[in-house]
């Protein structure tokens, strides 16, 4: 029930309901300090004042008594937060009579961002003005913030891991990754080489992965197959075997290449020539002299069974070649090429449809093509023990419809 007597310059600052039987005291008729002063009922009417535990005055005036300076040095990343508590002021009723001590000052000890409190340690400065010191947060071995820890890291596989601060895991601790250049690896793109323990506990930044340096991709041979050992992936150490379909053969190169340290392959390109055809690496194309009698348009048809055309020999090393590989067959026989005239008499084109021109290189024997009979269209090789010694190997025209020729064809890799 609220008081019905007017005020005098001090409020009540309870609520007169709780509190003990009407009296001054009771009805705020006193001038005592409102927050810090305790009235006591000495008479009727009459009434004392005095401060409380912890503050120094007449009561009616009443001050908080000043604490020493905070005694406790300020932790490695940590810190003290002091506040004045408002609790004991807050609840003016409950605590009028009370002899509990007001607290000056609290400190509490709280760690920085990234650090854990170890220890809790709440300091006080009581009423009689010495500090309390609850526990020794600097004894020995005890450290009161102590950094977050983020999960372990290791060493990628391949790779090294260095931490500044010897692999605590622990913030702001930063490791750099790096992968073993000698011999051949590298971080993946996505790869973080350096990373921080944060102060969430999270590292920064991916997972190191350390992958081999990356080698030119190969791919199958013509007419033959491949196979890698990693998954294709054209890295460091990545073998790759080759083989031909069945009626080729390996005619050069290797049955094994390796992605090196230095991102090159091992050995060199398999080539896969038909069963019977050797490889000229020069020109990168297979060619067999047939020991058999054709004309001219019959040649060519086996040649194109095989996957080619009669033998074009553009140059004097596949020319060299070519008269080699005839004679190693036949030396008595004349070979059909891939050379004619038929189309435009004079004309003379190679088999893929490429002009002869005058620059370019020839072996036609003395006084060849003279185009004999007005029929002579189709190109050929003399034999090697041919009488006369100047048209030994030398390019001749004869009639296409001749049967009595070899022939030598080609087929690409
Ligand atoms: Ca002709
Ligand atoms: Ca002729």
């Amino acid at each position: 029930m609220a008081s019905t007597v007017p005020l005098p310059l001090l409020k009540p600052n309870w609520d007169s309901l709780n509190c003990v039987p009407s009296d001054f005291c009771q009805l705020g008729l006193h001038d005592c300090h409102p927050e810090h002063g305790v009235c006591s009922l000495t008479g009727h009417q009459a009434f004392s004042c005095r401060c409380r535990v912890g503050k120094v005055g007449d009561g009616t005036h009443c001050e908080r008594t000043s604490c020493p300076d905070f005694p406790v040095a300020e932790p490695q990343n940590g810190f003290f937060s002091c506040s004045i508590p408002t609790s004991s002021a807050a609840n003016t009723c409950q605590s009028a009579n009370s002899t509990e001590p007001e607290y000056e000052v609290v400190c509490v000890l709280h760690c920085n961002h990234g650090y854990d409190r170890l220890i809790y340690a709440e300091y006080s400065c009581r009423h009689d003005g010495n500090w309390t010191i609850p526990v020794d947060i600097y004894s020995a071995g005890s450290t009161p913030c102590l950094a977050v820890k983020c999960p372990d890291l290791s060493c990628p596989l391949h790779g090294r891991m260095t931490c500044d601060s010897g692999s605590y895991f622990r913030y702001p601790e930063i490791c750099s990754f790096a992968c073993d250049v000698n011999p051949g690896y590298e971080l993946t793109p996505t790869s973080s080489s350096v990373r921080h323990c944060q102060a969430d506990a999270t590292w920064s930044g991916n997972d190191a992965e350390c992958i081999g340096v990356w080698c030119p991709a190969l791919s199958s041979p013509t007419n033959g197959r491949m196979s890698c050992n990693s998954g294709y992936s054209f890295r460091y150490p990545e073998t790759c075997t080759f083989r031909c379909n069945h009626g080729y053969h390996l005619s050069a190169g290797s049955t094994s290449r390796t992605c090196q340290a230095d991102g090159k392959w091992s050995g060199r390109a398999a080539r896969c020539c038909p069963d019977g055809y050797n490889y000229y690496r020069r020109s990168q194309f297979c060619y067999r002299a047939f020991n058999q009698r054709k004309n001219y348009n019959d040649a060519a048809a086996t040649c194109s069974s095989d996957g080619g055309t009669l033998a074009m020999p553009r140059n004097a090393g596949i020319n060299a070649f070519l008269v080699d590989l005839k004679n190693a067959m036949d030396n008595t026989a004349l070979f059909w090429f891939g050379l004619t005239d038929r189309a435009t008499e004079g004309s003379w084109v190679w088999a893929d449809g490429v002009e002869l021109a005058n620059e370019h290189f020839k072996q036609w024997g003395p006084r060849q093509p003279d185009n004999a009979h007005d029929n002579e269209n189709c190109a050929h090789y003399w034999q090697r023990n041919h009488e006369q010694v100047e048209r030994r190997n030398r390019w001749n025209d004869l009639l296409c419809s001749e049967t009595f020729l070899k022939f030598i064809c080609q087929v690409g890799t």
